[in-house]
């Protein structure tokens, strides 16, 4: 199983520990193609290889997206490049889970909440401290 993690680089690191504990608990059900993702050493400059610019960085990370069985988001932080990859997930009829944490203080954009079609785009409001249980329940759903 390929999972496509996708979370806030330049739209803000402030959740960086959760997204940590998300793709550390992913790979206990298959291979993380964006781990870099909740790499702490990452800024907000969204750079730390000067060498691929940002048209690489979107190539890869589309074939990435194409590649993959699942795509993984946690959304509470606002990300344009997190809302273009669900966007482009959706037309490529991936399988996609939503994180959001209400404790936040945010209220999800409606064009991600409104998004659910229980198929194949759930979103899933949840605590820093359930991310192993609804994790292990959305995997547990996609056997059935
Ligand atoms: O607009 P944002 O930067 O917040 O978009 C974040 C999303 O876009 C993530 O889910 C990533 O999959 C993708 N993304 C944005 N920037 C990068 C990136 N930068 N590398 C990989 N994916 C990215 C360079 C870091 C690299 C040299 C280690």
């Amino acid at each position: 199983m390929k999972v496509y993690f996708c979370g806030s680089i330049r739209g803000g690191r402030d959740d960086v520990h959760v997204y940590r504990r998300i793709v550390h608990a992913l790979q206990s059900y298959g291979t993380v193609l964006t781990e870099h993702v909740s790499s702490a050493e990452l800024s907000d400059r969204g750079e730390n290889n000067a060498a691929s610019g940002d048209q690489a960085i979107h190539n890869r990370d589309l074939d990435w997206l194409r590649q993959s069985d699942v795509v993984v988001a946690e959304v509470t932080q606002p990300s344009l490049g997190v809302g273009y990859e669900l966007g482009r997930a959706v037309d490529m009829k991936k399988k996609i889970f939503c994180l959001f944490r209400p404790s936040s203080g945010r209220i999800l954009s409606a064009m991600i909440r409104g998004a659910t079609d229980v198929k194949n785009f759930v979103v899933r409001d949840y605590s820093e401290d359930e991310v192993e249980k609804v994790l292990e329940q959305f995997f547990c759903s996609l056997k059935n």
